[in-house]
């Protein structure tokens, strides 16, 4: 238990690594109205744990909107515009949920962030996310953006091969992370999160991450 998790957090903007800034508190004011729409979403479309090309359940549970949603199965990672599990399109992504992912890239220097996909995050306490890179997205110029809700958890972010030992940073309720540039192909995860009692999620973490995923936007180059 933190002596600190009972106060307010202050905004500050810290600088993790080259292309990797992180915006401390910067949704906190807006909290429960971005869980107020996650919790919308996640009504439309359960939350389950899906299954590694290895053939692992992840302890993690996963569920996205957007135009397109991250799935995982034993064929692979890839991104899908249809629920595997009902058929369905993802729902929507909520308006407040964008312009927060805008803003916030627009902050770290990314000026017109459009994302496709949001996934969502839920943590319990034990849940972990193994070491990985994110490279599913075509898209490898635009940042990823993250949201964390509820409980504070342990993220381990490395570097460029998994050999490298992981610095460890402290993700709280209402922080958000702009991940692009060099640190966009950094292996991360989370470490097993902690027992704990959030006063508006109870014993749960929520992370989104909002993805560019096909087709550079109009206008910026393609990298090759
Ligand atoms: C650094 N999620 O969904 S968010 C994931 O807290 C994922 O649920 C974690 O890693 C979570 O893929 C971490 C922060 C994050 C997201 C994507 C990144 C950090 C990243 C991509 C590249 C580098
Ligand atoms: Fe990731």
């Amino acid at each position: 238990m933190d002596l600190f998790d009972d106060l307010p957090a202050l905004p500050e903007t810290v600088a993790l690594a080259p292309g990797a800034v992180l915006l401390r508190a910067y949704a906190c004011e807006q909290a429960a109205t971005l869980l107020q729409a996650t919790e919308a979403v996640l009504a439309q479309v359960p939350l389950r744990h899906m299954q590694t090309p290895g053939g692992h359940t992840m302890s993690v549970a996963t569920a996205s909107c957007g135009a397109l949603g991250w799935v995982s199965d034993a064929q692979g990672y890839r991104y899908a515009a249809h629920d595997p599990q009902s058929g369905r399109p993802w729902p929507a992504m909520p308006a407040c949920l964008v312009e927060l992912a805008q803003r916030a890239a627009a902050e770290a220097g990314y000026a017109d962030f459009q994302p496709e996909a949001c996934l969502i995050n839920q943590y319990v306490p034990g849940a972990k996310l193994s070491l990985h890179q994110d490279r599913d997205e075509k898209d490898l110029g635009a940042p990823i953006v993250s949201l964390s809700l509820g409980l504070p958890a342990i993220f381990l972010f490395g570097g460029s091969k998994r050999s490298q030992r992981p610095q460890r940073y402290r993700l709280a309720h209402g922080d958000v992370v702009v991940w692009g540039g060099p640190a966009r192909l950094a292996f991360h995860g989370v470490a097993p999160l902690e027992e704990g009692d959030h006063a508006l999620l109870g014993r749960r973490r929520i992370n989104l991450t909002f993805r560019r995923v096909r087709n550079p936007a109009p206008g910026r180059p393609k990298p090759d």
